[in-house]
């Protein structure tokens, strides 16, 4: 078993999705996390200066996304259909979008002011549209692209975990999308 040091800050973020592959699959991996003070100095050690990144075994992956994807096939999270595995990878995309937006008003370096109409759109716009779609899509099924758990279910997990945890008013016209997942 390779190797495996996941490095980024001390926070959920771009780095969740990959700490609940990891746990679902139970592979080991260590958990490296640092504080905003200590950015500076280790952004000098990270080729390319962003996290997460994935250590593995001295070899260094970026981009979220990727290490999801690379993680996920070894855990046999991706579909082996071609067109679900991208079913999935367009599902993971959206929520991460969506997660992107969300960010930019909920860690805000803005007044509330600058952020009150961009944050009541986000909610109107793009989250209601998505949360519409994806409850009348899962309906009853367990889950959301294939009859076994996928990486996809896991970043509806993590991300309206997350939300449920920041806006739990938004979600509750939601049941379908947000019950099974729990806050890791
Ligand atoms: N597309 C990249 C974005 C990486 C990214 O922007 N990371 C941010 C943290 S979420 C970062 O490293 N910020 C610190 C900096 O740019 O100095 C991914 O998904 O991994």
């Amino acid at each position: 078993m390779p190797e495996y040091k996941l490095i980024y800050f001390n926070a959920r973020g771009r780095a969740e999705l990959a700490r609940w592959i990891f746990a679902y699959s139970g592979i080991p991996y260590t958990d490296e996390r640092f504080e905003n003070d200590e950015w500076p100095e280790k952004k000098k050690s990270i080729e390319g200066g962003k996290v997460p990144v994935l250590r593995v075994d001295g070899h260094t992956l970026p981009q979220s996304l990727a290490i999801g994807r690379f993680l996920s096939k070894k855990a046999g999270l991706v579909p082996e259909d071609d067109l679900q595995a991208a079913a999935c990878d367009a599902l993971v995309d959206t929520i991460y979008e969506l997660m992107t937006e969300m960010y930019k008003f909920t860690f805000p370096e803005k007044s509330e002011e600058e952020i009150k109409k961009p944050k009541a759109e986000y909610f109107t716009t793009h989250l209601e549209p998505f949360m519409t779609r994806l409850n009348k899509r899962l309906g009853e099924k367990k889950w959301f692209v294939s009859d076994k758990i996928t990486w996809g279910d896991l970043a509806i997990g993590m991300f309206f975990g997350e939300m449920k945890g920041l806006y739990s008013e938004k979600l509750e016209k939601f049941p379908s999308t947000t019950c099974p997942y729990q806050q890791s």
